[in-house]
C-alpha cells in the first residue's frame, strides 16, 4: 500500500458509517488512483465504497469536473426512478463529504471523491462473452439516449479537445519533433504507420464542425471496463467513469468500445498474433448500441460508424505512441515500453479493421 496517502485524514471527511476495516488498491484503471474500503456495520454486514484520488495533472479543474459528474448523476437518477429502474445501482452515487461537498481537497495534495461501491458486479479487461459485451452496447447506447435532453451548456470541458483526432495528430508531430527521450530511432515502424495515415485524422472534426454530424452529451471513455457487467444477468448495469462526459459525437462512444472490446486480447498484449478485431463482437455491440439509442442515430452517424471504430482505434494508438516517446507522463505504466506495447495493439487493430472493413459496413447495415 503506497503510504504518501494519508488516508486516516481523508477517510473522516466522508459521510461513512461504522468501522473501517480494510482499504485496497482497486482496479485496473490508467488515470485515476482507485481504492476500495470496507466499514464494519454493527450489527450488520460489511459495506464497501470506492475511494478515488482525482488525477488532477490530467483534470485541471477538478471542481468543475465534479460539478458535472454532480449535475449528470442527478439528472439520470430522475430519469432511472421514473423507468421504475434502480437508481442506487444504475447510476454512480456519489458520498458526500460532512461539509456535503462532492470531493475533499487534502492537506498532502489531491482531490478525493467517493462512490457507493456497485456490488454484484464486475467490471472486466477483456471481453469474455458474446453477450456481455452485447449487454455493454445496450447499456452505452441508453445512457446517450438518457442524456439526450441533458442540458449541454451545463457541461464543462474536462479536456480540450479530448476527441479532436486532427489535433491529436498535430500533438503527436510536436513530440516527435522533440523526440525528447531520444525513442524515435527504435520506433521508425510505428511512426510510418502514423504519419501514413494522417490524413484521415481529420474527418470526423470537419463533419462536426460543418454539422452534417450531430453534437452530443457523450462519455467519451468508453473502454469495457468501463461498464460494469452484472454477476447473475450479465446486463450492463451502470456505465462508470464520468470523468469525461463533455460534448461530443455518439461515434466517440461507439468507436472507443469497439476499439476496446472487440479485440479478444489485452490491450497491452505483447504477442501480436493475438490481436484482431473480431467481427463476432463487433456485431454483437453493434446491435446493442442501435437497440440502446433507439434507433435514434442520424443516417451520417449509422454510416460512419465503422469507420469510427477505426479512428478512434487510432487516435487511441497516436496516444500511446505519443506518450511513450515523450517519456510516459499520462498514462500509468507498470514496465518498460508499455506504452510502446498499448499503441501496436491499436495499430495491428486499426490494420485487420482496413480488411474488414466492408464486412463491418454490411453488419452495420444489417442492424440500422
Ligand atoms: P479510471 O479513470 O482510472 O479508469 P474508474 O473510475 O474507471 O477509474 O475506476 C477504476 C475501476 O474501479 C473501474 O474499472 C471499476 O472496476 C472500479 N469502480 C469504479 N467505480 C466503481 C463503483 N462505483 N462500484 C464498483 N466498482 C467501481
Ligand atoms: C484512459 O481512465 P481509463 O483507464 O478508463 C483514458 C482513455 C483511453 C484509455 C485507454 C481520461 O481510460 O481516453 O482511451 O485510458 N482516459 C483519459 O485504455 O485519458
Ligand atoms: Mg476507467
Amino acid at each position: 500500500m503506497n503510504n504518501d496517502y494519508n488516508f486516516e485524514e481523508v477517510i473522516k471527511q466522508f459521510n461513512y458509517k461504522g468501522d473501517l476495516v480494510d482499504i485496497q488498491p482497486y482496479g485496473a484503471g490508467h488515470i485515476n488512483d482507485t481504492f476500495a474500503v470496507t466499514f464494519h456495520r454493527p450489527h450488520g454486514n460489511n459495506v464497501r465504497y470506492i475511494l478515488q484520488r482525482i488525477n488532477t495533472r490530467i483534470f485541471k479543474e477538478p471542481e468543475k469536473l465534479m460539478e458535472n459528474i454532480e449535475n449528470v448523476t442527478e439528472f439520470l437518477k430522475k430519469k432511472i426512478i421514473a423507468s421504475g429502474g434502480n437508481p442506487k445501482r444504475e447510476t454512480l452515487n456519489l458520498v458526500y463529504t460532512t461539509n456535503h461537498k462532492p470531493f475533499y481537497c487534502s492537506s498532502f495534495g489531491g482531490y478525493w471523491r467517493s462512490y457507493v461501491f456497485i456490488e454484484g458486479a464486475q467490471t472486466y479487461q477483456v471481453v469474455e462473452s458474446l453477450q456481455h459485451f452485447y449487454n455493454a452496447g445496450k447499456a452505452l447506447g441508453n445512457f446517450e439516449e438518457l442524456l439526450s435532453d441533458f442540458p449541454a451548456k451545463k457541461l464543462h470541458e474536462t479536456i480540450p479537445n479530448f476527441h479532436n483526432t486532427k489535433i491529436r495528430y498535430e500533438e503527436f508531430l510536436q513530440v516527435l519533433a522533440e523526440d525528447k527521450m531520444n525513442r524515435a530511432k527504435d520506433v521508425q515502424k510505428e511512426i510510418e504507420f502514423v504519419l501514413e495515415r494522417g490524413k484521415e485524422t481529420t474527418v470526423l472534426v470537419e463533419l462536426l464542425n460543418s454539422g452534417k454530424l450531430p453534437l452530443r452529451v457523450t462519455h467519451n471513455d468508453t473502454k469495457f471496463n468501463n461498464v460494469m457487467i452484472d454477476n447473475d444477468t450479465g446486463e450492463g448495469v451502470c456505465v462508470i467513469d464520468l470523468d469525461t462526459i463533455m460534448p461530443g459525437s455518439a461515434l466517440y462512444d461507439f468507436g472507443d468500445s469497439i476499439r476496446s472490446g472487440a479485440n479478444p486480447a489485452e490491450e497491452d498484449e505483447r504477442d501480436l498474433s493475438k490481436v484482431s478485431m473480431d467481427l463476432q463482437l463487433f456485431e454483437h455491440f453493434t446491435r446493442g448500441f442501435l437497440e440502446g439509442t433507439k434507433h435514434s442515430l442520424t443516417d451520417t452517424e449509422i454510416e460512419y460508424l465503422p469507420f469510427a471504430a477505426k479512428l478512434m482505434t487510432f487516435e487511441c494508438g497516436i496516444r500511446f505512441l505519443s506518450d511513450h516517446l515523450n517519456g510516459d507522463t499520462y498514462f500509468k505504466i507498470h514496465r518498460e515500453n508499455h506504452n510502446l506495447d498499448r499503441a501496436r495493439t491499436q495499430f495491428k487493430m486499426v490494420e485487420d479493421m482496413d480488411k474488414k472493413f466492408n464486412e463491418m459496413k454490411a453488419i452495420v447495415d444489417k442492424y440500422r
